[in-house]
């Protein structure tokens, strides 16, 4: 059942911030955001963060224009449009864009060569694989801060693309009509080491992980990686898993990063419940786009993207959205962030919304500063580790934005509250933050925590008071 007809409209704008000053500790705040933003702007794009992630990444680039769009949205465009720089002839939209750097990282082109063993964008190197498709999200709220010329003009450079885009993922990714596309990386659904991706990519370990497994000797490959120099290793992925994604990726390539021929291998292949929640929020932004840009979706696309909705809803036992294996259809049965993302999708069915919102303000998730990846009490939690329990700004902003939707306003308010509680408290922009105590984790100076605070701020929303008595005095600097 499709839950749309008892939601609010989405999309609109919130009261604009002037209408609720900002006290100045927020305003200093806000302030370090900017500053962040403006520290990792490439250009026409903005990298994550400046030294853990030096490209361009797609999901955060629009986490990033969504912001930017506060203080600039012609940037806040460019910043979407540059994605299409990396598009391949295909339709797929990278999950990273490399930029022209010579820094560090540590999944960098020479592990993927895509340009050798297929074809892509030409003169631009790239992963080859995609990541949640968030652009016409992005699009639509960067539209809104545009002048009806700006903004169409926008939407005719962007449209083809876009419609391309999710062609690929249909034709590419759904060869078989389920109206679900299938993820072959957790790279792809953005949640790295979330437990469920780590249950089916673990039984594909390498050899030498399986073997030091046994006996307990993990540890041995800490010293092979690089990219925990900078964020505590506990803070990061473990090494048997990220040698596991490594393989994957060998894996891929050698398969061309082409569907039908991963299909027949090991690689493990995943309908992912949060990529396919997103992106059935981003086929009705596509319609919304090309109509005003005047470009037309295929019948069959219309078809494919009307069939997500209801395929979402196949995802749900007992209350509870999970993903599935695509080759053995079962339900992953892993309780975690990505399960509440069907409320951002807005299919879930009224009957159901307020159980759901019981469970994501339970202790479970929502411990002292809400809401935590994984659930307080599950055997995988961890508190600072990554997506197995942090908190994650950009997952808070999905789905209080659903929750509007639904009209669920107050629990929605909650949420960004919250939100703004942990970022405000640490006064530093963190890439995720401890749901027991709100200390920040992960990359410091990160963009979409920036650049989502600076949207929360000014469609409105502020902090508790609580929160600013604890601001530090001392920021770390941008
Ligand atoms: C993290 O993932 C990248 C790989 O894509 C990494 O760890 O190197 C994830 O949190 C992902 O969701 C995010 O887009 C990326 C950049 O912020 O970092």
């Amino acid at each position: 059942m499709d839950a749309r007809a008892g939601a609010a409209p989405g999309g609109a704008i919130a009261p604009p911030a002037t209408e609720i000053p900002l006290s100045a500790d927020i305003a200093a705040v806000r302030e370090t955001a900017v500053a962040v933003l403006r520290a990792n702007d490439l250009g026409d794009i903005t990298r994550p963060s400046p030294t853990l992630y030096p490209h361009q990444w797609l999901w955060d680039s629009c986490f990033i224009a969504i912001g930017l769009r506060h203080l600039d949205p012609a940037r806040a465009a460019a910043e979407l449009l540059s994605l299409l720089r990396g598009q391949w002839p295909g339709g797929m939209i990278p999950h990273v864009i490399f930029a022209e750097t010579t820094d560090y990282y540590h999944a960098g082109p020479q592990r993927w060569r895509c340009d050798r063993v297929c074809t892509t964008a030409g003169g631009v190197q790239s992963t080859g694989v995609t990541q949640p498709p968030m652009i016409a999200e992005a699009a639509v709220r960067v539209g809104q801060a545009m002048s009806r010329e700006d903004r169409a003009d926008f939407y005719r450079r962007l449209a083809p693309g876009l419609v391309r885009f999710h062609e690929w993922l249909y034709r590419e990714r759904d060869p078989d009509d389920t109206g679900l596309v299938t993820l072959v990386h957790s790279w792809e659904s953005g949640m790295d080491n979330t437990p469920t991706w780590m249950e089916m990519t673990k039984p594909v370990a390498p050899r030498a992980v399986r073997a030091l497994r046994r006996i307990n000797g993990d540890d041995a490959l800490d010293a092979l990686r690089r990219d925990s120099k900078e964020v505590p290793p506990d803070e990061r992925l473990t090494s048997a898993d990220l040698f596991t994604l490594y393989r994957i990726v060998r894996e891929l390539r050698r398969s061309r990063y082409d569907f039908r021929t991963i299909r027949s291998t090991f690689v493990p292949l995943v309908q992912d419940v949060a990529f396919n929640a997103i992106l059935a929020r981003a086929n009705e932004h596509l319609e919304t786009i090309a109509a005003e840009a005047g470009v037309r979706i295929p019948r069959w696309l219309s078809r494919s993207m009307r069939r997500t909705r209801a395929a979402l809803n196949e995802l749900c036992s007992d209350g509870v959205y999970y993903s599935r294996n695509f080759r053995t259809g079962e339900l992953l049965r892993h309780h975690t962030i990505a399960g509440f993302l069907p409320l951002y999708a807005g299919v879930v069915p009224e009957s159901q919304v307020d159980d759901m919102v019981d469970t994501l303000m339970s202790p479970r998730y929502w411990a002292q500063y809400g809401i935590a990846s994984v659930p307080t009490d599950d055997p995988a939690f961890l508190p600072r580790c990554y997506w197995q329990g942090p908190v994650w700004v950009n997952m808070n902003w999905l789905i209080a934005d659903g929750l509007d939707r639904y009209g669920r306003t107050e629990a929605a308010a909650a949420i960004r509250r919250n939100t703004l509680d942990v970022i405000v408290s640490s006064g530093s922009m963190y890439e995720y933050y401890s749901p027991l105590d709100g200390s920040g984790a992960g990359s410091n100076r990160f963009s979409w925590t920036a650049a989502l605070l600076v949207d929360m701020l000014d469609n409105g929303a502020r902090p508790t008071s609580r929160a600013q008595a604890a601001i530090p005095t001392t920021r770390t600097p941008a």
